[in-house]
């Protein structure tokens, strides 16, 4: 909910301190912010970071498992595959729509995507050279997304958090997806086991890393979790997702490579070893082993459709001047 706007005289000064104070006691008592509340800039501006943030890895993850659509295994598995993917760009588009909300540009986002000035989830820098790995970003990339997200229904900023309730119920359907066709390769050949197995080995360090830095070395959660924006630190959620992942992995029949994860029967989750941070650094830095592609793969996109954007905006000017 979020509280009235607070009423602004015609002409005087506006009274920061007294717009400050409001929007505070809206934080403190778990209310939302709206598009037309007034808000602190350092809050406008980290939303659109994160909200953009979002966006891309939305729209930049539909290549990963996009680059299985023409090589589906089934008719069936294809039109799962085809939904999923689908819904993806529609998250995005939900994500850019949120971030307009507070003044962003669609298409300045796009471009600072693309020159790299905004960064993208380091999940989708990683290649899918087998459909195990279809399965595999379906069970762990979509189950730490989730973990993330569902927090993010709480966020205090109203778009943002209204978009995270259908996002979160579409990536549940992603889930389940992942985890039943990883169930029935497991089902299979040894062979098809084996390529499950290799899918979680290359996988699961990276969907780690999806938290973001541990907490001492992150340097906009204080801030983002004092304004609500963020409800649980980075260590936290990877923590939850470890032990929701480890009995998932037992029933797969898979093996999770990391020979210090192991039950700490005095806090009843589970110990594991030590993130490859060099690794997150240099795949957020750019020189991840599928960064290039992925970017290059973004800006052919944009380029060689501009000409839909024209028309289609071209279209929209005529209908309105024809209906004044
Ligand atoms: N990758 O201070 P920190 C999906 C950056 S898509 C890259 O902890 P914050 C799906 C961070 O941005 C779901 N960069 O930051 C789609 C910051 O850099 P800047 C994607 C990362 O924001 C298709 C710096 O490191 N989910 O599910 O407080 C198919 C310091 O970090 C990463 C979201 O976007 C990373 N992993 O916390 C299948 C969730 N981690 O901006 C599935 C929304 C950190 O200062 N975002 N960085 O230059 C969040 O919850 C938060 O932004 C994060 C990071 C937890 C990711």
């Amino acid at each position: 909910m979020s509280a009235p706007a607070l009423e602004r005289p015609a002409d005087g000064p506006v009274d920061t301190a007294a717009l400050q104070q409001q929007f505070d006691a809206v934080i403190a008592a778990g209310h939302r912010i709206e598009p037309r509340d007034w808000m602190p800039e350092g809050y406008r501006k980290t939303l659109i970071r994160q909200i953009a943030q979002h966006a891309h890895s939305e729209i930049i993850g539909m290549q990963p498992e996009g680059d299985w659509l023409l090589s589906a295994p089934s008719l069936r598995r294809k039109a799962i595959l085809l939904a999923k993917v689908q819904d993806e760009a529609g998250h995005g588009m939900y994500l850019y729509s949120a971030a307009e909300t507070l003044g962003a540009d669609r298409a300045d986002l796009t471009d600072k995507l693309i020159t790299r000035k905004q960064k993208y989830s380091s999940i989708f820098n990683y290649p899918t050279p087998t459909y195990a790995d279809v399965g595999v970003i379906g069970w762990l990339v979509d189950g730490a997304a989730i973990c993330n997200q569902v927090p993010l229904c709480r966020s205090s900023y109203g778009p943002y958090a209204r978009a995270m309730i259908r996002v979160c119920k579409e990536e549940s359907f992603h889930q389940r997806q992942g985890y039943e066709l990883l169930m029935t390769m497991m089902r299979g050949t040894p062979e098809q086991r084996a390529m499950v197995q290799d899918a979680v080995d290359r996988w699961w360090w990276p969907s780690l890393m999806m938290f973001g830095p541990p907490d001492d070395d992150s340097p906009n959660s204080a801030q983002s979790m004092a304004w609500g924006i963020k409800r649980h630190s980075n260590d936290e959620l990877r923590q939850r997702y470890v032990d929701m992942s480890v009995p998932q992995a037992e029933v797969l029949g898979v093996t999770l490579p990391d020979p210090e994860l192991a039950l700490d029967p005095a806090t009843g989750r589970h110990r594991f070893g030590a993130i490859d941070w060099d690794e997150f650094k240099q795949v957020i830095s750019g020189s991840g082993p599928a960064n290039a592609e992925r970017i290059a793969r973004r800006r052919a996109a944009r380029d060689d459709n501009a000409w839909v954007t024209e028309a289609a905006t071209a279209y929209a000017a005529k209908h309105a001047a024809d209906a004044a």
